[in-house]
């Protein structure tokens, strides 16, 4: 299989970059260059037009959307136990969380740090506060449920679930309210960053931040 990552430093391109990595998987690594927006390159948007990354080629399919690029790679190496089997309650949990992180921590971090994109450059303080409401209430749930529930999003067992989520829980460290304000989470983050895989995408990233 050949597989190609385009991403860039310290992104949402980290969450597949660490799981390949997690998983050892042979790899290209593609970094494209923000300052230089080769995210808007022309040959760059015909692989993905949305510009954005990550963007994964495996045997020249394109895949896009981080949350669904983790869940192919847990469900291609099935032995890694990252996915739990489908038609499971355990299973029915992953979407559960996968898609939060997708659906409600995602695009409230797009209004954070892309502020001018909903309604132009005079409604920025009022997006950021938006934003920042939604996603400090959507990180009260999750500390809620891991407190209930944790270790885990899934409880005992990680899934590729929680890669995604320490990958989002890592863009609130300049924030007002960074998640190691909330007590499970900062335990919660602590276990993920442990894995040696955490280490290793960092060395490779160059990132230095939130150890
Ligand atoms: N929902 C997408 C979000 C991708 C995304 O917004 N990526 C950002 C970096 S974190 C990006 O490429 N921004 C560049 C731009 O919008 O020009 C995913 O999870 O893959």
């Amino acid at each position: 299989m050949s597989i190609v990552l385009y991403g860039s430093q310290s992104t949402a391109s980290l969450v597949v970059h660490w799981l390949l990595i997690e998983l050892g998987v042979e790899h290209e690594l593609r970094m494209l260059d923000f300052d230089k927006r080769e995210q808007k390159s022309p040959e760059y948007l015909k692989l993905n037009p949305q510009g954005r990354v990550p963007t994964l080629l495996i045997d020249g399919q394109v895949l896009t959307e981080s949350a669904a690029i983790a869940m192919h790679l847990a469900d291609l190496y099935p032995q890694a136990g990252l996915a739990p089997a489908i038609g499971t309650p355990e299973r029915a949990a992953y979407y559960r969380w996968m898609f939060f992180g997708a659906y409600t921590l995602m695009p409230a971090y797009r209004g954070w740090f892309y502020p001018d994109e909903p309604a132009g450059a005079e409604n920025i303080d009022k997006v950021k506060a938006s934003s920042r409401a939604g996603l400090e209430s959507a990180w009260q749930q999750v500390s809620d449920h891991l407190e209930a529930n944790g270790p885990y999003l899934l409880g005992e067992r990680r899934s590729a679930a929680d890669f995604l989520f320490t990958m989002l829980m890592r863009w609130s460290r300049n924030m007002p309210r960074p998640i190691d304000r909330w007590p499970a989470l900062h335990a919660y983050a602590a276990r993920m960053k442990a894995l040696p895989s955490f280490r290793e995408v960092y060395a490779r990233e160059g990132l230095t931040d939130w150890t």
